[in-house]
């Protein structure tokens, strides 16, 4: 070999040696374990809720049901699971035992089982049948078990915490692998009226026992958490680290907010996962046949679970067949289909990245490991660099929608901050700025054209370790837009859906291409009428316009006490939110009519006054006969409706809106409800109360 050569080799070796000099970044703060990891690559997995409350119509069974009741004619656990694998699941964890103590397995220690139902004549095992069907279809297998039992006849006394034990080891010994072990946190009587302490880290000792890889989920994990809601709506902010010493679980929890977000810096690493069901209710009921969540929610949950460092247990309640219904399976074929035509093509895989600074200067965490589709290679900084930017070059104007960052977890959760922008041909443009990243990060958002798009790093406690930076042209929704005005009287216009623009007009105009676009809440607080449209694809395809007639906001509006009125639950009246209603004393004894005063908070000359019944569906206490009064001065009070009734609002229960015959100049209004549209009330509701002045 001539002498340069060897020369060069020599050369290289050293830099090759110098290059293996630079460290990785130590893990910072709680780190995950190497289970904790693997169960967040899952990502997406179903629920299934499923047992007697399934044939009785009900969300909570009492443990009282006669265990014949529970009898499906067609039970098929390889439905469940070749549905599950076509949608994109990874797993599925079963309602082994719910509150009602019923065991889908013929449990030793109940004799409120299977067992001793009419399916299969009592010799049939749900968990059998589905721990068999995961397996043929590579799905992991994860089980519910509620240790609140409204059958179990111990339960209250402390022997029951040796039952559940015992019924733990069972499940946990008997089927296989166990992924996850989800606890309800829920502590509520038995049968005898009486409420158990639970043992915790005896429930906690016999999973280990048995699984010792599996996560176990409860409100304070200690493998993953509740995050706070059963509507599917991670954090924002999400941290995967969470401070639990000093808690439990139910109502020793921490509060729901800080479930929802984790806590910075939190002393272990206790990540987030989203229950949420497909259906209004957990269990099947007939009833939700026509109401599985549409295509649009469940793209908004995945995007507020897996898009927010979340993983998403997805629930599909099985039918009284023993199946899961077709307008569910349908729905999550649509549903995976749309996820999948979103991220099939990542735009910045193998495109140039370039990086304000990395590690050591060294390749082994270039910023090229960011375009790699890899998640073990990562982009890092000098420990003391918490602030950098990376910039992916396209190469040519390209159309984008998604923008999806991963940390590399294995060292933790660093970022705090930060903001993505893309290049507009002359300068860079925010498309959005948001906090923490976590293990993945989706943001959404209207279609926009670029050549190049640039990640900033705000704020990080330690230097920032990210495994990937992909961007997606996802197929574009339309929904509707919606618009509300809070208290204050600042209008907000959303939608479900992140694809559309929306545009807006307070002229009365039909909104075109041409109006003002939507980006942050504006004042109207002295009313007006807003129209907004949404629009997709360069707008080639549009909404429906949506129309809101406003009037005087109520910002300076107070309630004013009176006899048998809680002013605090009066307040929802006037907060401009539909959704929270006002209910009068439904105390025994309560009778109508019952009032609500109002002091509008200056003189107004008003020409009538609205009342937007309930709008939750149900019409409990929605007013029917009625009179309405106006003061100047809180004592003297002119009528202006008596006896008045809102016509056909049983049938339509619409915002109602009230002339007087003439105008009247008031500071105080008060609305007396004589009677509601159900008979035999004594009680009255309103979602909302305000005045005319226009
Ligand atoms: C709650 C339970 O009370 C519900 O019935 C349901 O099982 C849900 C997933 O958890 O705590
Ligand atoms: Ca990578």
């Amino acid at each position: 070999m001539p002498k340069l050569s060897l020369l060069v080799l020599f050369l290289l070796n050293a830099c090759y040696v110098m290059a293996q000099k630079t460290a990785p970044p130590t893990p910072y703060g709680a780190i995950p374990s190497p289970q904790q990891v693997a169960w967040q690559q899952m990502e997406y997995y179903m629920f299934i809720h499923f047992g007697p409350n399934t044939f009785t119509n009900k969300e909570w069974g009492h443990g009282d049901e006669d265990p014949k009741v529970f009898n499906p004619t067609k039970l098929d656990a390889r439905q469940w699971a070749r549905t599950a694998k076509a949608a994109g699941m990874k797993a599925i964890i079963i309602t082994a035992k719910h509150h009602d103590g019923f065991c889908l397995w013929p449990s030793k220690f109940s004799t409120h089982t299977v067992r001793e139902s009419a399916w299969k004549d009592g010799k049939g095992d749900v968990l059998r049948e589905l721990s068999n069907a995961c397996k043929e279809y590579g799905l992991k297998f994860g089980v519910y078990l509620s240790p609140w039992d409204r059958n179990h006849p111990a339960y209250g006394t402390p022997e029951y915490n040796q039952i559940f034990a015992k019924t733990l080891d069972e499940v946990l010994s008997s089927y296989g692998n166990v992924f996850e072990q989800w606890f309800d946190g829920a502590n509520g009587e038995g049968a005898n009226g009486k409420k158990q302490e639970y043992d915790w880290p005896l429930f906690r000792s016999v999973v280990f026992k048995h699984q010792p890889k599996a996560i176990i989920f409860s409100d304070i994990g200690p493998g993953c958490r509740w995050m706070g809601n059963e509507s599917g709506i991670a954090g924002e902010t999400n941290w995967s680290t969470l401070n639990t010493d000093g808690f439990g679980m139910g109502h020793n929890a921490p509060p729901t907010q800080v479930l929802n977000q984790g806590n910075e810096n939190g002393k272990y690493w206790i990540p987030a996962e989203v229950d949420v069901s497909i259906r209004p209710g957990w269990f099947y009921s007939p009833d939700t046949d026509t109401r599985v969540k549409t295509l649009t929610h469940l793209q908004k949950i995945y995007y507020s679970s897996i898009g927010r460092n979340s993983n998403l247990l997805l629930n599909v309640p099985v039918s009284r067949e023993g199946l899961i219904h077709p307008n569910d399976s349908t729905r999550l074929m649509e549903f995976r289909k749309l996820v999948d035509e979103s991220f099939k093509t990542n735009l910045a895989l193998g495109k140039t990245v370039t990086a304000s600074a990395f590690r050591g200067n060294d390749k082994q965490f270039n910023p090229k490991n960011l375009s790699d589709g890899k998640y073990d290679t990562y982009w890092a900084t000098d420990d003391a660099v918490r602030q950098a930017s990376l910039v992916v070059d396209l190469g040519k104007p390209t159309e984008i929608n998604r923008v999806v960052l991963q940390e590399y977890i294995p060292l933790g959760q660093r970022v705090k901050a930060f903001k993505v922008e893309a290049w507009n041909g002359s300068k860079f443009e925010t498309i959005d700025q948001q906090t923490t990243i976590g293990y993945k990060r989706i943001l959404a958002f209207p279609t926009l054209k670029t050549a190049k798009v640039r990640v900033t790093i705000l704020e990080a406690n330690a230097c920032p370790v990210l495994s990937e930076l992909a961007i997606y042209k996802a197929p574009e929704l339309l929904a509707n837009p919606e618009i509300a005005r809070s208290k204050q009287g600042m209008v907000s216009i959303s939608s479900e859906v992140t694809d559309p623009v929306i545009r807006y007009t307070t002229d009365g105009s039909e909104p075109t291409l041409a109006s003002t676009r939507y980006t942050a809440p504006f004042e109207l607080a002295k009313g007006g009428t807003v129209k907004a449209k949404a629009f997709i694809k360069n707008g080639a395809e549009s909404s429906e316009t949506i129309l809101a007639a406003f009037d005087l906001a109520p910002t300076k509006w107070s309630l004013v006490a009176t006899p048998g009125t809680d002013k605090a639950a009066a307040e929802r009246a006037i907060d401009s939110n539909p959704k929270t209603i006002w209910q009068s004393n439904r105390k025994e004894g309560a009778k109508l009519p019952s009032e609500l005063v109002i002091n509008l908070g200056e003189t107004l000359t008003l020409s009538g006054f609205t009342y937007t019944p309930r709008q939750d569906g149900n019409q409990g206490g929605t007013i029917y006969q009625y009179s309405f009064y106006v003061s100047e001065n809180g004592s003297d009070w002119t009528p202006m409706l008596e006896n008045s009734t809102f016509g056909n609002i049983k049938n339509n229960p619409i915002k109602q809106e009230v002339k007087f015959s003439k105008a009247a100049k008031a500071q105080f209004i008060k609305l007396v409800a004589l009677s509601t549209v159900n008979e035999n009330e004594n009680w009255a509701s309103a979602a909302e109360i305000g005045v005319l002045t226009q």
